[in-house]
């Protein structure tokens, strides 16, 4: 009888998992065969009982009191307790005072009934802290300054904080009431209230004085939560926490990535609010706060006077209200005698609540963007320096067959004369999804591919996902399973979840040993076939789960340490990331450094490498939102991100795809995608004009790795973004606050693509007061104007500001390896005052060896008719056969008698020049010095 029920259960637990797959496939041919994203997978704010809650909050009515009588200050740190009068609970408010002009704000229970998730792993390093000086304290108020210009205003009833500027409040702190914090306590709880008896006694004998008659009720979804066949146990029950932040004085608001929405973000009064909740969203649509894959809980604020940031650590589910207010309209309490009083001051209102965790939220006070830029880097990391052929041309499509599909491919781009620096393997590449296999039929001889790839200098890259085929003849399932790696369901077992290759684990990338295990499967010895030439694409790192409730993990699921995946959902994806750079790392002993691409990301994720924007549309309308998409991104301190060329979804015509290639050859990850059932579109398949085309493109991209590569640079060592909104080279110009449509690319460059059919001319807004060059033709035009240009097929309008210069390598060549001892041309772009001024960063494009002085950066300026290059760092070691071919002076009103060269190593010398007076332009052949050398040109 027992045998028979066994048996039983089998059958029927094996004809369960039958069903389910053909549910999901059935799911999945729908998906496919339907117009866009079907937004009933996705939660509204309405389904998300936190979210409901915290947005039911009114103003104005905020229970919490700082108890000034248990005010602290102790060097960098003042300490408060913070009442809730509802419930009596106390919990604990920490000010930091943070040297480089940030403050930082804690809050946490004193005494939680558990503890709570604090994000590890974010932050590189505990913050330096900066004294405070205490300047003021009555009963009511206490003021304290943190610099010159910094300080902070604490109101205890109701409480609130207030950052002050120069005299003026940059930021308000639950102004509007709606700080919420709810304490970790036992189920029925409230319920318990109710049954005390007289003597303040629970019958069942616990005590319960510490709680008021008041207290929040239970309201549906606190306990537990269904969304469609999606049940959430929530055995902690409600532990959400939310704040409300106004900027008096800032009409714009950017960041929180990732969202298919404009830069400058919109008022959430009429919508739902902003999500942050990382998701695999299939097809997903435009002009939508809906949370997308990655999340990036930072936002900046923008005025003509100064740039601030406010960064909120948080791994939870996060959403974000933004509303647009005047500056007193929303002040209640105490009015603080420097907040004016003019109600035309404009102000955003933002509300943040995250459904777990603590509130943890960071002040970074520029005031200038770069300042805000570089107090971001500072707390969360600077970007990573991307190997030279990352910021190459990229080529993948869903899927490269086999391996003959590879080497076609591969030689048509020689054939055509495009440059291109690494090819792509898509899922289909595996042994039936084991990531970190092949199969072995279409792919038999895998190294001797990657050796005729490298040989031209080229490099490949494999997909490996996250989720791990349940197979114990894999050895990464096995040895997963062994060591007990994998998450756990909400009763301990090994988490199930359904994916490309069926029946799934999930390896628990949060915990360190997880990563460097990990990590070390990804050495040649471990991964088989493969060889350094190999780098790595993680994809479904939200985590994607396709049977899971919106499409990822279920919330109950258990992390090392106990932590339900509610606390960790939104840096999951951060963690493989992590772990495949550092695998990588750790495969060349620390010597090579890595490439890694990412679909989910979170706060930090610039460390580990390059991002991108997912399963775009082959339609005109996402090749114009990519732009405000990686602006956003940008801000949010992640400057490796591009979209797919091309669109991901269907098949562009190839007038898209040619306009897609301009764009994307100017922003910062340039890399062509297609699915698996759209046309093949390798550019030799279009017509020979659009080929002709994308070729110039891709050759200008070729051309400009020099200035690109000298940005990445400056991004890591600064956390400048290389990819800029205008705004942030024009700060003081307003008509430059919400323009998406054209960027710059470091100062130099301004990038408006054509994103529209049909486009043959294209207008350009040039800001500024100084000139601009067209960079197709040289025509100096004049600042603040709107030029009208012609965008001609093989057109993208490219401006150069006046007062730069850039740097170039023109000869054409397979990949970008092989250019390293080419030659340079600079392009001087002279300003009003006939100045201009760059940078170039020069090493051997793929080691950490630059961070032991073996590189070259060198500053070139051109003042009083002679351009110098000096070395900004004194101490490199770095040799480089390159020297300089050429160098463009534009702007140059008058013809020189005389050009001459000297330098500390070289003699004096007269050059070659030719100057076209119609064009103001002056062209110097051969000055023929090393690019290493202190040099000078004088032109006489
Ligand atoms: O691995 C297949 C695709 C990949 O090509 C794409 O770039 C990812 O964003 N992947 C998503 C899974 C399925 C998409 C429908």
């Amino acid at each position: 009888m027992a045998a028979f029920t066994k048996s039983t259960c089998t059958t029927v637990s094996r004809m369960k998992s039958v069903v389910l797959f053909l549910v999901v496939l059935h799911v999945i041919v729908f998906l496919s065969t339907v117009e866009a994203v079907d937004k009933g997978n996705f939660k509204t704010c309405d389904q998300s009982s936190f979210c409901k809650r915290n947005r039911a909050l009114e103003e104005g009515s905020s229970p919490f009191v700082a108890m000034l009588e248990t005010f602290q200050v102790s060097g960098g740190v003042m300490k408060v307790d913070v009442m809730n009068t509802k419930t009596s609970v106390l919990l604990q408010l920490e000010l930091h005072g943070l040297l480089g002009n940030m403050v930082r704000m804690k809050i946490n229970e004193i005494n939680p009934a558990q503890p709570r998730y604090e994000v590890p792993d974010v932050l590189i390093a505990e913050p330096t802290k900066q004294s405070w000086t205490v300047t003021k304290q009555d009963t009511n108020n206490m003021e304290a300054t943190l610099t010159k210009d910094i300080s902070i205003a604490l109101s205890s009833q109701p409480f609130r904080v207030d950052v002050i500027m120069k005299g003026n409040v940059v930021t308000s702190v639950n102004s509007r009431g709606l700080m919420n914090f709810e304490h970790v306590r036992a189920k029925n709880w409230a319920q318990k209230l109710e049954d005390k008896d007289e003597n303040g006694e629970q019958q069942d004998g616990e005590p319960v004085d510490e709680v008021k008659e008041d207290d929040d009720e239970d309201l549906p979804g606190m306990w537990e939560e269904t969304f469609k066949s999606h049940h959430d146990s929530k055995p902690n029950g409600p532990t959400s926490i939310g704040m409300d932040f106004s900027f008096p004085g800032y009409q714009y608001v950017y960041g929180i990535p990732e969202h298919a929405d404009t830069m400058a973000l919109k008022t959430t009064v009429n919508t739902d609010p902003y999500r942050l909740y990382n998701l695999d969203v299939f097809e997903y649509e435009l002009d939508n706060p809906m949370a997308l894959y990655g999340s990036v809980p930072y936002m900046i604020a923008h005025n003509t006077a100064q740039t601030i940031g406010l960064f909120w650590l948080n791994a939870a589910e996060t959403w974000i209200d933004i509303s647009s207010n005047t500056a007193d309209k929303s002040m209640f309490g105490r009015v603080l005698e420097f907040v004016k009083g003019d109600s035309e001051v404009p102000q955003v209102d933002t509300h943040w609540f995250s459904e777990s965790g603590i509130i943890d939220v960071f002040f970074l006070l520029g005031p200038s963007s770069d300042e805000v830029f570089s107090q971001y880097a500072s707390l969360t990391g600077n970007p990573s320096l991307p190997p030279l052929f990352g910021i190459a041309y990229h080529q993948c499509r869903w899927n490269y067959n086999d391996e003959q599909d590879v080497k076609n491919v591969d030689m048509n781009f020689d054939e055509h004369d495009i440059p291109y620096d690494v090819i792509w393997l898509d899922i289909e590449h595996t042994d039936g999804k084991r990531y970190m296999t092949w199969d072995k039929n279409k792919f038999p001889n895998s190294i001797e591919m990657l050796d005729h790839i490298a040989a031209k200098g080229r490099k490949m890259v494999t997909i490996v996902d996250p989720h791990t085929k349940r197979d114990s003849g894999y050895k990464l399932y096995q040895q997963g399973k062994d060591n007990d790696y994998f998450v756990k369901n909400k009763d301990s077992n090994e988490y199930e979840g359904w994916c490309w290759p069926g029946s799934s684990s999930y390896l628990d990338f949060t915990r360190s040993e997880v990563r460097e295990w990990w990590g070390n499967m990804l050495s040649p010895s471990e991964y088989e076939g493969t060889t350094m030439d190999l780098f790595t694409w993680n994809d479904m790192n939200e985590p994607s789960v396709f049977n899971g409730p919106e499409v990822t993990m279920h919330k109950d699921a258990i992390h090392g340490g106990g932590w339900e995946h509610r606390d960790v959902h939104n840096i999951f994806g951060l963690y493989v990331h992590k772990a495949t750079a550092d695998g990588q790392i750790k495969r060349s002993d620390g010597k090579e450094r890595p490439f890694v691409l990412s679909r989910a990301f979170f706060a930090g994720s610039q460390r580990y490498g390059a991002i991108w924007t997912g399963d775009n549309m082959a339609e005109w309308s996402h090749l114009k939102a990519s732009i405000p998409m990686l602006l956003s991104i940008s801000l949010a301190g992640i400057p490796f991100i591009g979209a797919d060329v091309g669109g991901f979804f269907r098949n562009p015509d190839s007038e898209l795809l040619t306009r897609w290639y301009q764009a994307g050859a100017y922003q910062p990850f340039f890399r062509a995608h297609a699915h698996l059932d759209s046309k093949r579109r390798e550019p030799w398949l279009l017509p020979a004009n659009n080929m002709a085309a994308i070729r110039k493109v891709i050759r200008e991209r070729y051309a400009l790795l020099p200035y690109w590569y000298t940005l990445f640079y400056r991004a890591h060592k600064t956390g400048i973004p290389v990819m800029r909104p205008m705004w942030v080279e024009f700060p003081s110009d307003e008509k430059t606050f919400d323009m998406e449509d054209q960027y710059m690319i470091g100062d130099a460059l301004l990038v408006k693509p054509v994103t529209t059919a049909g486009t043959t001319h294209q207008t350009t807004y040039l800001p500024g007061e100084d000139v601009w060059y067209d960079l197709a033709t040289y025509n100096k035009l004049k600042g603040p104007s709107s030029h009208t240009a012609t965008a001609a097929l093989d057109q993208i309008p490219v401006y150069q500001r006046g007062g730069t210069i850039i740097p170039r390598k023109e000869r054409v060549r397979r990949s970008s390896s092989l250019t390293l001892d080419d030659p340079y041309t600079l392009t001087v772009a002279l300003d009003n005052q006939g100045l201009a001024r760059g940078n170039l960063f020069i090493d051997d494009g793929h080691s950490f060896d630059y961070q032991a002085g073996n590189m070259l950066y060198r500053n070139f300026n051109f003042l009083n008719n002679v351009l110098q290059s000096r070395t900004i760092d004194y101490n490199v070691k770095f040799t480089t056969r390159s020297w300089l071919e050429r160098v463009v002076i534009v702007g140059l009103k008058t013809k020189p008698n005389a050009v001459e060269l000297s330098g500390t190593l070289i003699d004096y010398q007269k050059l070659d020049f030719t100057y076209t007076p119609q064009s103001q332009s002056l062209v110097i052949r051969k000055p023929g010095v090393n690019m290493g050398e202190d040099w000078k040109i004088t032109l006489s």
